[in-house]
């Protein structure tokens, strides 16, 4: 098993997180994907993932996936031990709610806050900028801060009750916002206190 991933970067920190939370990295051949030289817009890139982006796992039998829920789906299924996806069809269902209002809220709405509101990946990275759709989302990424601080004061996890693949796509969102230089108010107390119970998880299982 191989996974294409750019050191780093938010969303193959995701997968390497449940990699390492099932205790089976060293099962897996990492390839880094030089993205500051546009190694992933290549046309042999491309034919792994016609999007662009990192991470991209491709199994022993030589197929690729992209997308690190569809990946974490893929891991969960082959290491049943540790499940992040849901084991009971109301906990998946719940899982993949939760995270998915991650990504919008938090992943994704820092990640066009920080690729159209600043420089970031510069200018031969970022050619197509849209210096308001990157403040929209800025104020997006606030609400979400808010609305999982409310979550997160009436539960110890993003869903479910436990610790899910919902909670490390909010986790590296929050590092994201952290890089970016959005603010997250320290008055938002309960997702600073689950940061901390992620982070102890995490380095747990590093
Ligand atoms: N929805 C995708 C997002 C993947 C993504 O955007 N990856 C970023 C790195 S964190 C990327 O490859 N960016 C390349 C670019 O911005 O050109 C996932 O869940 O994996």
């Amino acid at each position: 098993m191989q996974v294409y991933e750019t050191t780093g970067f938010p969303n193959p920190a995701r997968v390497r997180a449940a990699l390492a939370y099932k205790g089976v990295l060293e099962q897996v051949e990492f390839t880094e994907v030089d993205v500051m030289a546009k190694a992933h817009r290549t046309p042999e890139f491309y034919r792994i993932n016609p999007l662009g982006t990192v991470p991209v796992l491709r199994t022993s039998e030589g197929e690729y996936l992209s997308e690190s829920t569809a990946i974490t789906e893929y891991l969960d299924a082959r290491f049943p031990q540790k499940n992040l996806t849901g084991e009971s069809p109301l906990e998946r269902g719940q899982i993949h709610m939760m995270q998915r209002r991650a990504e919008a809220m938090v992943m994704d709405a820092v990640g066009a806050y920080f690729h159209h509101a600043t420089a970031g990946l510069g200018p031969e990275l970022e050619t197509n900028q849209c210096q308001e759709w990157g403040r929209i989302q800025e104020v997006t990424a606030s609400r979400g801060f808010a609305y999982f601080n409310d979550v997160l004061a009436k539960h110890d996890y993003v869903a479910a009750d436990r610790f899910s693949m919902a909670d490390i796509t909010l986790y590296f969102g929050l590092e994201f916002a952290d890089f970016a230089g959005l603010e997250i108010p320290s008055t938002l107390s309960a997702l600073a206190a689950w940061r901390e119970r992620v982070k102890a998880i995490l380095q747990s299982n590093g």
